[in-house]
C-alpha cells in the first residue's frame, strides 16, 4: 500500500533498528507501523530491559519509549545515561515512522518574493553577517549555506526582479523543485504591493502543484521593525493577508505567518531556529535536556547556540524583559570568538552590560559540530567556580550523547 517502504529509511534511522525481533523482513511494513515495533528492536536494549521497561513503565512499543518521559531513570532503576539515549533513539524513529514531512535528506530551501521584500538581509543576518541599506538587488539565484545541528541547509535567495520572476516559473523544474520549505517574503510596510506578491504567491504554487511538489509555506512579513507603531503595521499586515489568503486557500494551504525584522535579530533568528528545529529529529530532546539542566542549577536562563548562531535550545523562564539584549550580547561574544579570536577557548565568562546578570559560555565540540552553551545566572559565578565545574560536567557527556547518535 504505501510507497513509504523502509528502504527509504535514512541510514541514520536503519542503524538504530534491529530486525531479529520482527515478523518479516523490515522493508515489507509500512513506514507508519515502525513506530508500533517492540523496544526490543533498537540496538542496545535486550531482553531485560525491554521486560523492565514493559513491567515498571509499560512501554511495550517504541512509540511508548519515545514519550517515556527519561527523567524517571532513577524510579525504574535504569541508568540516566542509557535511558536518555534509548529515549532519544526512540523519538528519532518515531519521529519518522509518524511524519508526512519530506524526507529529513531534501534540505534545500528557497526564499522568494518580490523586489526588495528583504530576501537577501534576512538570509544574512541567518549567517551572521551585517546588511546595509546600500546592498545589491539579487541577480538571478544566489545559492547560500545555513548549517543548524548538523544539518546543512542550502538556501535558494531567487532574486524578486519581475524579470527574474518569469525566469523560475519557466522553469519550474531547475528553480522550485525539491525544496523542502519556501519562505515567501512580504515588505509587511508596503500593503500597495500585495497584490502583486499575492498573484506571484500563486503563480508560485501553480507549478508547485503542476510538479506534486508540497514544501512547507511560510509567509514571512518581513520589515515589522520594532521602532515603528505596530496599531500601523498590524493594519498593513491584515490588508496584506486579506489579499494572500485567498490564494492559500486556493491551493489548501495552511497559513503560517512570521514577522520578523533585520532590526530584531533575536526574533528573526529565534523564528528560523524553530522552523529548522523542526526538521531536525534532536532539538526538541536537547530543549528538554536545557530546561532540566537549567532548573537543577538555579539558572535564570540558558541557550545552546550553534556556531552558526541558530537557537538549539532555549530556556529563558526568569529573565523575559531583558532577554533580547542579553541574547545579542551573547551572540556578539560568540561571533567574536567563532571570527576573531586566534586560539579556541572551551569556555569564558563575561558580565552583562544589563546590572546584574552573569553570563559563562562554554563551547561543545563534536566532530564537525559546534556548540555554545550559554549559562546565565544572576549570581555572580567565575569560571572556575566548583559549582559551574559540576554544571559542565553534567551538561557535557548529555549533549555527546545525542550527537553520538544522530552522527552514527
Ligand atoms: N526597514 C527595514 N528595511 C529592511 C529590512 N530588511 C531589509 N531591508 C532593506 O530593504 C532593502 C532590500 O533588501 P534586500 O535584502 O536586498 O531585498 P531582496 O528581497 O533580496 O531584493 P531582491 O534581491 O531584488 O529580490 C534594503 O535596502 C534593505 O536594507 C528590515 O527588516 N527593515
Ligand atoms: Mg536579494
Amino acid at each position: 500500500m504505501s510507497n513509504n517502504t523502509v528502504s527509504e529509511i535514512p541510514d541514520r534511522i536503519k542503524s538504530l533498528l534491529m530486525d531479529n525481533y520482527l515478523e518479516k523482513p523490515i522493508y515489507e511494513y509500512p513506514r507508519e507501523e515502525i513506530a508500533n515495533f517492540t523496544p526490543r528492536s533498537i540496538i542496545g536494549i535486550g531482553k531485560y530491559y525491554a521486560a523492565k521497561l514493559k513491567r515498571k513503565a509499560e512501554v511495550k512499543t517504541i512509540a511508548d519509549l519515545a514519550n517515556l518521559d527519561y527523567t524517571r531513570a532513577e524510579e525504574l532503576r535504569i541508568s540516566r545515561k542509557l535511558l536518555t539515549k534509548w529515549t532519544l533513539s526512540a523519538t528519532i524513529i518515531y519521529k519518522f515512522a509518524t511524519s508526512t514531512e519530506i524526507p529529513l535528506s531534501a534540505r534545500r530551501v528557497c526564499v522568494a518574493g518580490l523586489e526588495a521584500a528583504g530576501k537577501t538581509s534576512i538570509i544574512k543576518t541567518l549567517q551572521n553577517q551585517k546588511t546595509t541599506p546600500a546592498d545589491l538587488p539579487t541577480q538571478g539565484v544566489a545559492l547560500e549555506h545555513l548549517s543548524f545541528l548538523g544539518l546543512d541547509i542550502s538556501v535558494w535567495d531567487l532574486g524578486g526582479q519581475a524579470s527574474f520572476r518569469n525566469l523560475y516559473l519557466d522553469d519550474p523544474t531547475h528553480y522550485l523543485a525539491r525544496s523542502m520549505l519556501l519562505f515567501f517574503v512580504i515588505d509587511a510596510q508596503q500593503e500597495v504591493l500585495a497584490p502583486e506578491a499575492a498573484q506571484y504567491l500563486d503563480d508560485l504554487l501553480i507549478k508547485l502543484k503542476y510538479l506534486k511538489e508540497t514544501p512547507k509555506i511560510f509567509l514571512v512579513l518581513h520589515k515589522y521593525d520594532p521602532d515603528l507603531d505596530k496599531n500601523v503595521l498590524n493594519r498593513s499586515i491584515d490588508q496584506i493577508i486579506e489579499q494572500v489568503n485567498p490564494i492559500l486557500l486556493k491551493h489548501s494551504i495552511r497559513q503560517r505567518v512570521l514577522r520578523t525584522s533585520i532590526y530584531n535579530v533575536h526574533g528573526l533568528v529565534w523564528y528560523f531556529s524553530r522552523i529548522f528545529a523542526d526538521i531536525s529529529p534532536i532539538s526538541e530532546i536537547l530543549s528538554d535536556s536545557l530546561a532540566f539542566y537549567s532548573q537543577t542549577h538555579g539558572l535564570a536562563a540558558s541557550f545552546l547556540i550553534t556556531e552558526s548562531g541558530f537557537i538549539a535550545a532555549e530556556w529563558t523562564e526568569q529573565i523575559e524583559e531583558t532577554r533580547d539584549k542579553v541574547f545579542l550580547e551573547v551572540m556578539e561574544e560568540i561571533r567574536k570568538e567563532v571570527y576573531e579570536t586566534e586560539e579556541k577557548r572551551n569556555h569564558f565568562s563575561f558580565i552583562s552590560q544589563i546590572g546584574g546578570i552573569f553570563i559563562t559560555i562554554d563551547r561543545i565540540e563534536f566532530g564537525s559540530i559546534n556548540l555554545f552553551l550559554c549559562s546565565i545566572s544572576t549570581e555572580p559565578k567565575s569560571i572556575d567556580d566548583p559549582e559551574m565545574e559540576k554544571l559542565h560536567e553534567e551538561i557535557r557527556p548529555w549533549i555527546f550523547n545525542f550527537f553520538s547518535i544522530i552522527t552514527t
